[in-house]
């Protein structure tokens, strides 16, 4: 595959991930800090604290700063330090300054990586993937057993809630409620049935698994479960889109359900759900968090699209070419659980050719949308980043 990395000389994006990435594990330290019941809490701590990648409160964090620096270009006031700088790293005066500066939108990355632990200790479960490692040590069940696993994966939802909804540094940041009404109602629909979970059904219900209750979701007439589970391609979300005049952040109800045969629409609609609406939403909410327009959330939501395909397509190609040591997971479970993926209809050629078309369509798209920053290409590194990982 090309490699088209951006090369910027003046911009470390390695400092610019790691300064951000060490505020991130400092503030979910301290929301997830230890109490009562103790064992609940640590084996959240387990999940949610450690080695991730960051990718998603990464793109709430950039998303935010992108907006901020535009904005800033026309009304001077906000932005006292330059957040894409590599001198955010020169003196400990201005890693506070860039804390302050990020403050608002910590709590909201925090959020979200909770979410997504939850998703991941979910999906590790027994009656779900059946995994044994997970970020290079063993799955939240196999260290908790698994009621402690679902339980933990409940309170970390919630908590998830909690936090949004109850920052100072948010509720201090935003104009009106309506921005943090917004978030939360995404964050709902991108995790519900209309996103994360709905993927989730979506790929029980086009894939073997390796566990025999999903097996039995697969098997037992899908279309048929599709119509009576309202998940036949209607947005259940509408009516209160009517309402709100809010906007639906997953496509995992969107295409056609009536073939279990394995295309194109049948993966772009599980991938979209599962792992594509919170990526999205990450990108989504760190701008309406910053105030952006109508214009640059639709901008944001289309580059949030293109990540998250090209996300789940690099999982995809990992699963085939990765080892467990790198990858901190077991590589090879999506061919041996017969699974629905872009490598599985494409093969491994067709994925790279993807990823590389992919890689031009996001690049394309942020300088036509004003999102590209030539001194700090922050949002292009992040989707260098998501397609050229190698875990
Ligand atoms: C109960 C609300 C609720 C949801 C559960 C289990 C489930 C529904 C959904 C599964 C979602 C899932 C785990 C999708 C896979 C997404 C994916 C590729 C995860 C790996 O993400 P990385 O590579 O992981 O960012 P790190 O460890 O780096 O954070």
């Amino acid at each position: 595959m090309r490699s088209s990395t951006t090369s910027h000389s003046a911009f470390d994006f390695k400092s610019y991930l790691s300064d951000r990435r060490d505020l991130v594990e400092s503030k979910l330290d301290e929301l997830l800090a230890q109490r009562e019941p103790a064992i609940l809490w640590e084996s959240m701590r387990y999940s949610a604290l450690g080695s991730g990648k960051r990718i998603r409160a990464l793109l709430a964090i950039s998303a935010y700063e992108t907006i901020k620096r535009i904005n800033s270009d026309t009304t001077q006031n906000d932005q006292q330090i330059n957040p894409n700088s590599q001198s955010d790293r020169a003196s400990s005066k201005s890693e506070i300054e860039l804390q302050k500066f990020l403050a608002p939108v910590l709590p909201l990355s925090c959020a979200i990586e909770m979410v997504h632990a939850m998703s991941l200790i979910h999906d590790d479960l027994p009656c779900l993937d059946n995994d044994d490692v997970r970020r290079g040590k063993p799955t939240n069940h196999k260290a908790y057993g698994e009621a402690m696993a679902l339980l933990a994966g409940d309170a970390l939802l919630m908590r998830a809630v909690e936090v949004l909804i109850c920052s100072r540094d948010i509720q201090q940041h935003i104009e009106c409620n309506s921005i943090l009404l917004d978030i939360t109602r995404a964050l709902a629909t991108a995790t519900g049935a209309e996103g994360m979970v709905g993927g989730q059904v979506f790929d029980l219900i086009y894939t073997g698994t390796g566990s025999s209750a999903a097996q039995s979701c697969a098997s037992s007439a899908p279309d048929a479960n599709l119509q009576s589970a309202g998940l036949n391609g209607s947005n259940n979300c509408q009516e209160l889109n009517d309402h709100t005049g809010s906007q639906s952040h997953s496509k995992a109800s969107a295409g056609d359900t009536s073939s279990t045969q394995l295309n194109e629409s049948v993966i772009r609609k599980i991938h979209a759900g599962k792992t594509g609406a919170l990526l999205r939403f990450s990108l989504w909410s760190g701008a309406r968090l910053a105030s952006a327009n109508q214009l640059q959330l639709n901008a944001m939501d289309q580059f949030g699209d293109i990540v998250g395909l090209a996300f789940q397509i690099t999982d995809d190609l990992l699963d085939v070419t990765g080892d467990v040591e790198t990858l901190g997971k077991t590589p090879g479970k999506d061919q041996t659980a017969n699974k629905a993926t872009w490598v599985a209809v494409f093969g491994v050629d067709g994925a790279r050719e993807k990823l590389q078309i992919l890689e031009d369509e996001g690049k394309k798209l942020l300088k036509a949308e004003g999102l590209s920053n030539a001194d700090g290409p922050i949002l292009e590194s992040l989707l260098e980043m998501a397609i050229h990982r190698h875990k």
